[in-house]
């Protein structure tokens, strides 16, 4: 058996391509840097990231007024010719466009700007060589992806059953069909997965004779908002779907705090048209099978190079963070007086557990004064709760929406401290620390979870998390948890990432 979600924490959108027996995934990063995380499996179950798409400004430049759940949406994956072809959009700043790569890990191409409307673009190629890319809507266009002419097109094609934002169009060849796999229903619990085909990628389409094939919409499934597909056929023959889920968690209406995760889900083909779902949190495993060593819980910052997860909002300007500055530490170097607007310093992981644990090693340096550094929950500018020293006391700042709290405060000694969040669906804090909330959390309240912050072992506050999730703060993303300076320079030895 294996487990869903295959990739957990914000991850949506993915799009799956096989060379060989070798998988390739990628997700959408929105206002984050580096973008497009690409990720390796051998078996579509266990996967691990190799690199981000995008990672240099030359392919994806953020202007500093883009929005949260702006920049870059869903990405298409496709090996064709020797070469993988990635396509997204930049939403706001260029729209879409195509980067090319010899190896999975890059280097990738510039990008190479495709003059269609539309996000979620998708490419196919058909046997005389022509590129067939799909945008929401639906529509379709014969472009050259070396140049990013329009070749031919845009031409409408079906767009669904009549569910609202008909998006994530995929085509595909299979035995003399184009199929075009597209989503309905919005990505919220009305998500819906739905397929028709033609004998031309020009159309006309027809429906499948069971229309959406997936959803879970309106069941009381864990899994809900199951959407957003891609198909890979694994290389004994077997099919696969990858797509998006939620694990919504709480009270009504309940709270996705985690963002839209990657699922995996068997296919099998009935009658000419492909049968899947439901999305279960154990499925049996595909034939092969290739587990992964554990990632180290620790990020000792003993490396050359930052490892692909550590993700900025809009930017990481090289003068902002150092390995090498002092060895063995990231320092950080403000960028910005605080987290509440675009332009501030601050590097982090997505949350992938529900309930996990956060620590970190801080040097918030030398006396009084010199620094404002600490550690983040975050959703957006207006959606985060922070845990900070400065000038030897240390605090927890609620922001939510437009108001923002000092909720704890107390004086730490100076040096280096360990500051740690704790992230539990049950409350396992006695109610004295349950504080400003004044009404039960957790799995016995209702909120999704409650965040405990600690600084050097006493704990100064627990929050319910509900305020950071995506029903309160809107938005395509989900929980970032990082290191930030607002002021002045500090540094972290070390930084603990727990799941469960
Ligand atoms: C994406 C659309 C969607 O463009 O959400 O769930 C949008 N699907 O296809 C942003 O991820």
């Amino acid at each position: 058996m294996y487990d869903n979600p295959v990739v957990a924490g914000f991850h949506p959108d993915p799009s799956v391509c096989r060379v060989v027996e070798d998988y390739y995934l990628v997700c959408s990063s929105f206002e984050y840097v580096p973008g497009v995380p690409i990720f390796h499996s051998r078996d579509l179950v266990h996967w691990r990231q190799i690199g981000n798409v995008l990672d240099r400004r030359s392919q994806l430049n953020l202007p500093a007024d883009v929005p949260a759940s702006g920049g870059v949406f869903a990405p298409t994956i496709r090996h064709h010719d020797g070469r993988f072809h990635m396509i997204t959009t930049n939403v706001g700043a260029g729209g879409n466009f195509v980067v090319t790569a010899e190896r999975p890990e890059g280097p990738w191409s510039d990008p190479v700007w495709i003059d269609l409307p539309g996000v979620d673009p998708d490419l196919a190629w058909d046997e005389d060589g022509s590129c067939w890319c799909t945008t929401s809507g639906n529509q379709v266009a014969r472009i050259d992806p070396a140049t990013g002419k329009v070749l031919e097109g845009p031409y409408p094609i079906w767009s669904g059953t009549g569910g609202k934002y008909p998006e994530a169009p995929h085509l595909y060849q299979v035995d003399g069909w184009w199929y075009l796999l597209m989503s309905e229903g919005g990505t919220e619990r009305c998500h819906a997965v739905s397929i028709a085909r033609a004998r031309s990628p020009r159309g006309p389409f027809e429906p499948g004779p069971v229309n959406p094939i997936l959803t879970h919409r309106g069941t009381d499934r864990p899994i809900q908002s199951t959407g957003h597909a891609d198909l890979v056929q694994a290389a004994d023959g077997t099919w696969w779907m990858v797509l998006l889920g939620t694990r919504p968690r709480g009270y009504t209406p309940e709270y996705q705090v985690l963002g839209r995760e990657t699922f995996l889900v068997p296919v099998r083909w009935e009658g000419g048209w492909p049968v899947v779902g439901p999305v279960e949190e154990r499925h049996p495993a595909p034939a092969a099978w290739h587990p992964l060593p554990a990632e180290p819980y620790r990020d000792d910052f003993d490396a050359g190079a930052l490892a692909p997860y550590w993700i900025s909002p809009r930017s990481r300007p090289d003068g902002s963070w150092s390995l090498g500055e002092r060895p063995g530490w990231l320092t950080l170097h403000a960028t910005g007086p605080t987290l509440d607007r675009p332009g501030h310093t601050f590097v982090g992981r997505r949350q992938q557990h529900h309930d996990c644990r956060v620590a970190a090693r801080l040097d918030p340096g030398a006396g009084p004064g010199t620094g404002t550094a600490g550690l983040s929950v975050r959703l957006d500018e207006a959606h985060h709760y922070d845990l900070e020293v400065s000038g030897g006391r240390a605090r927890v700042i609620a922001r939510i929406g437009p108001v923002r709290q000092c909720v704890a405060e107390r004086p730490v000694p100076p040096g280096p401290l360990t500051l740690t969040l704790d992230i539990r669906t049950r409350d396992v804090l006695p109610p004295s620390v349950i504080e400003p909330v004044a009404e039960p959390t957790g799995a016995g309240g209702r909120g999704p979870d409650t965040i405990a912050f600690s600084a050097g072992g006493a704990v100064l506050a627990s929050l319910d998390g509900r305020y950071l999730s995506t029903e309160v703060a809107t938005g395509f993303t989900g929980r970032v948890i990082g290191m930030y300076v607002t002021e002045g320079s500090a540094a972290f030895d070390w930084f603990d990432y727990q799941g469960n």
